[in-house]
């Protein structure tokens, strides 16, 4: 990968196993947009940025060569070899080299734990427009103007402090329904007890399981999410509804509970049971596989 630096930008050229549309529209973020052009404009890491793919060059708009280095390469999660791991996952078993043929171009982000903790609370039964429109809500809001970038203005993600200024009741104007308590509780205890969410990217994945579930409005399966996308835990097997039905379909999983459903796919998959998950998860979502 060799990268180039341009007016306001920086491209890699020669990029393999990035596909903006799969890494952006799999299920694992929700703060990039599909723009008319095909490109993808998010905000992370208090930026916002636009990707596109041109050949084989991928172009990343609005930012430097320095926050390529310091932010985006990790965050990217450029450092990973994925012609691996899809060779490894699709030696597993025909239905999982068919969803890693699909969504080739996947990566997991590095996302922050903190607004993962905050976004899988209000993911949980709840659609993915939905959860989008909730978390931009929270972000106009409540989280620092960023600036404006193509004529539109973008707000960075809340901290604990921004997000404390909220009352329930804020909360609950931001469209995030039942959530408003749970998200009001967690940004509390976040807060009152100190804890640094960038700490558990260190942890023991069971340890880090566990302390998540500490959080109110976090079940096993928001956990799951939070600890795959925000903190590294990439043998976590989130179970949703989708999951649910990959598993029984493909894998002669009777109709187990979540926590049964949720074993059963970690011993599957063992270590990269997070990876074969997110394939599987943009697999049959986009193809609406099972669906009755
Ligand atoms: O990447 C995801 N994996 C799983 N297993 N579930 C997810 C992901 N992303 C995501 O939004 N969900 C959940 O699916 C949240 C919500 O319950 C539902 C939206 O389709």
């Amino acid at each position: 990968m060799k990268i180039k630096e341009v007016e306001n930008g920086i491209i890699l050229e020669g990029v393999e196993d990035f596909e903006p549309a799969h890494v952006f529209d799999c299920g694992q973020c929700f703060r990039w947009i599909r723009q008319d052009d095909g490109s993808y404009t998010g905000v992370a890491m208090g930026r916002v940025i636009n990707v596109s793919k041109l050949g084989d060059d991928i172009h990343i708009d609005n930012t430097s060569l320095e926050d390529f280095e310091n932010i985006w390469y990790e965050y990217f999660d450029l450092g990973r070899d994925y012609k691996a791991l899809k060779k490894d996952l699709a030696k597993h078993d025909e239905n999982l080299k068919k969803a890693v043929d699909f969504g080739q171009g996947i990566r997991i982000l590095q996302q922050d734990g903190w607004e993962m903790l905050i976004s899988f609370i209000i993911s949980s039964n709840n659609r993915i427009p939905m959860i989008q429109r909730a978390i931009n809500n929270i972000s106009e809001s409540y989280g620092r103007k960023i600036g404006t970038y193509r004529g539109q203005d973008y707000y960075a993600f809340p901290t604990p402090e921004d997000l404390a200024q909220a009352s329930i009741e804020d909360l609950r104007e931001c469209k995030t329904g039942f959530r408003d308590k749970y998200i009001y509780h967690t940004t509390r205890a976040v807060l009152d007890e100190k804890i640094d969410l960038k700490a558990f990217v260190g942890m023991e994945p069971e340890l880090c399981h566990k302390e998540l579930l500490k959080f109110k409005g976090v079940g096993a399966k928001v956990a799951d999410c939070i600890a795959l996308f925000g903190m590294r835990k990439y043998n976590s097997f989130p179970v949703d509804v989708w999951v649910k039905r990959v598993m029984q379909e493909f894998y002669g999983a009777d109709d187990m509970s979540l926590p049964k459903m949720r074993k059963y796919g970690m011993d599957l998959f063992g270590e990269d049971a997070g990876f074969a998950q997110q394939y599987l998860f943009y697999y049959v979502r986009e193809l609406e596989i099972g669906k009755k």
